[in-house]
């Protein structure tokens, strides 16, 4: 049976996780996600969990984030892989694009994240917030404690 995958989120919060999370991802699966939040809102990913195959280039399987709402937007970060939660990212704008992809062989239990829009002034002063509270070590910490 062929699982869908990805879609298309609008909500101001939610969470996004690989077909069937906690058990192991499928193998050949493309899944992507479109997150859209109000004109001049910005959307915080925050990844909770992440166990991917890693490789040296991410070949195989792994997971591309874009500032936009398509596959020509511009990335943001390195492609992901592997079994670092990777940092909290900020859409430069309001739009958010995700793809995740898994190869036809080797599965993990792939990756849980969750994401919350701003309002503009807000993300300016949560982050001044945290900086300010927590080291830079403990930032994901906190960021856990202040959103979930
Ligand atoms: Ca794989």
């Amino acid at each position: 049976m062929t699982e869908a995958c990805g879609g298309l989120k609008t909500s101001l919060q939610g969470n996004i996780s690989t077909p069937q999370y906690p058990n192991m991802y499928p193998r050949d699966k493309n899944c992507i996600w479109k997150i859209s939040a109000p004109s001049s809102y910005h959307i915080s990913l925050q990844f909770r969990d992440f166990q991917l195959e890693g490789t040296e280039l991410c070949k195989y399987d792994f997971v591309e984030i874009r500032g936009g709402f398509s596959p020509d937007a511009d990335r943001i970060g390195n492609r992901l892989c592997g079994s670092d939660i990777p940092e909290t990212v900020t859409s430069p704008s309001n739009t958010l694009y995700i793809q995740f992809k898994s190869d036809s062989t080797v599965s993990k239990k792939g990756f849980f994240a969750t994401f919350f829009a701003d309002p503009p002034g807000s993300r300016t002063s949560r982050r001044s917030l945290i900086g300010l509270s927590k080291p830079q070590a403990d930032r994901s910490q906190s960021l856990r404690f202040i959103f979930s």
